[in-house]
């Protein structure tokens, strides 16, 4: 039975992890760079070892300074929540021939579908609808010019090595073909240090709908419906949601079962994710697979009650899945915000800075995954997401009506953050009325676009101004009777009516 963990992560994740391992039992162990000795993670575990400096180059990235406390540390598994090393192949198999677990796929899952042409042949094998296209890579620009007049235009050329929007190319006219074709091939080659490219139709104003999956080393597999991710700004997602507004029992039912096939298709374990486009007429298409748990995984357990980081933890331990695919089902509605440290005046730049004052909004249906505290100086060197909300609700309606409470009752000072962009999200008719593609954010970009939002010293002058003129008001209608009975402005100035804001 596993009994100590090394979490492989640092932020929010580190943290998530260390919650199912505290209520199962299990001891966490954390390993942290130098920028992060302030940070949650590190006082959350049981231990905590410092393993470099602040570029994750060197340290969270490195595999042989994590396997080495790892053994250290006596921990039975390593656990990589996402990003950094959650994907490495390598890691997989090195904790293999150390003996140590991997919570997480083997590496034939992992470089099976790392590899687009291979993961869109696997599929094809294993009757998962894939978008028309290639499945050999382009060698000859010539032969890109023939099949894509055999696809017709509009295509997209991708990289197989890529993934996640990168080392994409939209080509149009029949006269860029070439151009871009080696344009994709030069710049897969300088990014990937591999030029294989793939052709697909381009679906136009598409959906980004992914489905959860859990497998387990006994030949089972489940999932765990869908999220929809359509709200993203360059490749980047902002909200998710589940159930998908756009989907009906049917389609979901059949995904479902291609997401299932598709992970059994490479002997999956553990949790993954299967990426779909989804036209508005509802047919869709396997993109390709996460294997990992992904940031937005906390909508799933909400809505199916499921806690995916305790299933990841049994079945790298050798369990059986807990329950059938009968036995899941979704019951009301979740919605995902990821907070950023940004500033949506200025281009969503990072605006790293140290956290002066928060308060986190509590209550029914609040779930805040987050590692920032009033006092936290956020590192410049990694992801500026400083949290994600996550409310449940009953209903879509009411789930968006919780959103907004959420999102008025955050409180946040010394860093500039994308709430007031959430805020405007959550009052978009396309949101609301459900009816958004991928584009959602640029069709609307007219009503998105936050009002210039007050800096913290300008709220303090505006506060200060506000009191004093109150003070002096208050003085010439009623001054003080003595000395020895002063009144307390600040606290009259604090409960006069109607200025009261929660
Ligand atoms: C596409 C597509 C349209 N047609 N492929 C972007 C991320 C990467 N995983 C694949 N992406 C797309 N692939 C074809 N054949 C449109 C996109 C796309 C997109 C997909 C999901 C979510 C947001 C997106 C934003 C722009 C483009």
């Amino acid at each position: 039975m596993i009994k100590k963990i090394l979490i492989a992560n640092r932020g929010e994740i580190a943290i998530r992890v260390m919650r199912s391992c505290r209520e199962m039992g299990i001891k966490s162990v954390a390993v942290y760079s130098e920028a992060d000795r302030d940070s949650l993670h590190v006082r959350y575990a049981d231990e905590a070892y410092l393993i470099g400096p602040a570029p994750s180059a060197e340290s969270y990235l490195v595999i042989d300074k994590i396997l080495q406390v790892a053994k250290q540390s006596g921990a039975d598994a390593i656990h990589p929540g996402y990003g950094f090393l959650s994907e490495n192949a390598e890691l997989s198999d090195r904790c293999k021939k150390e003996g140590i677990i991997f919570i997480g796929p083997s590496s034939y899952a992992i470089n099976t579908m790392g590899d687009k042409i291979t993961a869109r042949q696997t599929m094809q094998k294993a009757d998962v609808p894939v978008v028309p296209g290639t499945t050999e890579p382009i060698i000859d620009v010539e032969d890109a010019v023939k099949v894509i007049k055999e696809i017709g235009l509009p295509v997209m050329i991708k990289a197989s090595a890529g993934g996640g929007g990168k080392g994409m190319r939209l080509v149009r006219n029949e006269e860029d073909i070439v151009s871009s074709v080696n344009a994709a091939k030069s710049e897969a080659k300088a990014s990937f240090a591999n030029d294989a490219v793939y052709i697909e139709k381009y679906i136009d104003s598409p959906h980004h709908i992914e489905f959860q999956v859990l497998c387990d080393n006994h030949g089972n597999g489940v999932h765990l419906f869908e999220r929809e991710c359509s709200v993203q700004r360059r490749h980047q997602k902002v909200v998710e949601e589940t159930p998908s507004p756009l989907m009906t029992p049917e389609v979901r039912a059949e995904m479902g079962k291609h997401a299932v096939a598709a992970a059994m298709a490479v002997n999956y374990s553990g949790a993954g994710t299967i990426e779909f486009i989804v036209d508005d007429d509802l047919n869709y298409y396997f993109l390709e697979m996460n294997t990992r748990l992904q940031v937005e995984h906390p909508i799933t357990e909400e809505v199916v009650g499921v806690d995916l980081v305790a299933e990841q933890i049994r079945i790298a331990n050798g369990d059986k899945l807990r329950f059938k695919q009968e036995e899941l089902s979704q019951k009301g509605h979740a919605i995902e915000v990821r907070v950023y440290a940004e500033d949506p005046e200025n281009n969503f730049m990072p605006n790293p800075g140290k956290i002066k004052y928060l308060s986190e909004p509590l209550g029914p249906g609040i779930r805040h995954d987050g590692y920032i505290y009033s006092g936290y100086e956020i590192p410049m060197h990694y992801d500026p997401m400083i949290s994600k909300m996550i409310v449940w609700a009953d209903n879509r309606q009411d789930a968006i009506k919780r959103m907004r409470r959420a999102l008025s009752a955050y409180k946040l000072s010394g860093v500039k953050t994308s709430i007031p962009f959430l805020k405007k999200v959550m009052e978009a008719p396309d949101f609301v009325n459900g009816k958004y593609s991928t584009h959602f954010i640029e069709k609307n970009k007219d009503i998105l676009h936050p009002d210039t939002q007050a800096t913290d010293e300008e709220n303090d002058l505006a506060a200060i101004t506000a009191f004093l003129d109150f003070m002096n008001q208050q003085e010439k209608a009623a001054p003080p009777v003595s000395e020895s009975e002063p009144r307390n402005y600040w606290k009259e100035f604090g409960r006069r009516k109607g200025v009261l804001r929660l």
